[in-house]
């Protein structure tokens, strides 16, 4: 696909000096936040699932070339909080924006939304306008006529029709916002890809198995803890993780006939979770019943939020 431009940008490459800087990556749920940044660093860092509101963290994804570090930081999904997790999720979002030196805006190109938020950010900083999921379009000129009505809508400084589950587009759209990152040193290491230990990934990976293979409430329902890792020479490491969910009655269906189902949902994890550490690991799940938790102010600061 080629890239369709709202705009001609500047290219890659920022000047002689080195250039470094936060990347904000946000959006509504599901619109491939997650996609993208795993597009960008060439590597599954963040989770990702058809269920809307999979991303919980703030995640930081860094990408360091020659000319300059770009630290992106993928965001929860935007919506209007309903519980205390909801809004400590949002003010994720918030602070990833304020600490953001370009945003980028990614929106579904099927039904473009932009959220109030990010358009008066724009006033301040520059926002870049991504449509993804333009392989879903019949033709990629297709974009245009949307990229026109949202001009109208914020002062962006740039648009891009993409694909992230492709990887298309995102080339050319990493050469802008190259351009865009003020000059700066190296905040992390050149060969660094995160700032989170591999523990947070591992829970993460648990988490999406539990998006995978269940349905309604019960992925909304829980939160995953890891309580051992450790690795031992010449062994697998040992992973003991517990579940978290609200209710007896979800416990039992996470558990399953005869624990079926916690069994799938073990072996499903452990493999993306060795496949993401590259090594063997013994993975131990227990599941527990913290009653509403997603609304325990105590509970969201002991699970990190
Ligand atoms: N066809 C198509 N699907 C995509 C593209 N990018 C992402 N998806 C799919 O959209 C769904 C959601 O992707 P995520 O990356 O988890 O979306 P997100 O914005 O991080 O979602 P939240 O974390 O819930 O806010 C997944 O099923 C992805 O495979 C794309 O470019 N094309
Ligand atoms: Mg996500």
């Amino acid at each position: 696909m080629n890239d369709v431009r709202g705009e001609q940008g500047e290219g890659p490459g920022c000047s002689d000096a080195f250039h470094s800087g936060y990347v904000a990556i946000c959006g509504y749920p599901n619109a491939g936040k997650s996609t993208l940044l795993n597009a960008i660093l060439e590597q599954k860092l963040a989770i990702v699932t058809p269920k809307p509101q999979t991303t919980r963290h703030r995640t930081l994804g860094i990408l360091t070339n020659e000319r300059c570090q770009m630290i992106f930081i993928d965001t929860p999904g935007i919506l209007d909080p309903r519980y205390d997790l909801q809004a400590a999720m949002m003010k994720q979002v918030g602070k990833s924006i304020a600490d953001a030196d370009v945003i980028l805006y990614l929106a579904d190109v099927r039904h473009p939304r932009l959220a109030p938020g990010v358009v008066v950010a724009s006033r301040n900083k520059p926002t870049i306008i991504l449509l993804n999921k333009a392989d879903l379009l019949k033709r990629v000129e297709d974009a245009l006529p949307i990229i026109e009505e949202l001009r109208q809508q914020g002062e962006f400084v740039d648009f891009f029709a993409i694909s992230a589950l492709r990887g298309r587009g995102v080339h050319g759209m990493l050469g802008r916002v190259e351009s865009l990152l003020p000059p700066g040193p190296h905040l992390y290491p050149a060969d660094q890809l995160t700032e989170h230990p591999e523990r947070f990934f591992v829970g993460e990976l648990i988490r999406e198995a539990i998006f995978d293979l269940f349905r309604q409430e019960v992925p909304y329902s829980t939160e995953v803890e890891v309580i051992e890792f450790r690795e031992s020479e010449g062994k697998a490491d040992h992973i003991e993780a517990i579940i978290y969910v609200e209710s007896e009655s979800q416990r039992g269906i996470l558990i399953g006939k005869g624990g079926q189902a916690i069994k799938r949902l073990g072996s499903k994890a452990r493999v993306s979770i060795e496949e993401f550490l590259s090594r063997p690991v013994f993975l131990g799940i227990k599941v527990k019943v913290m009653p509403n938790w997603r609304r325990d102010k105590r509970a969201l600061r002991r699970f990190g939020y």
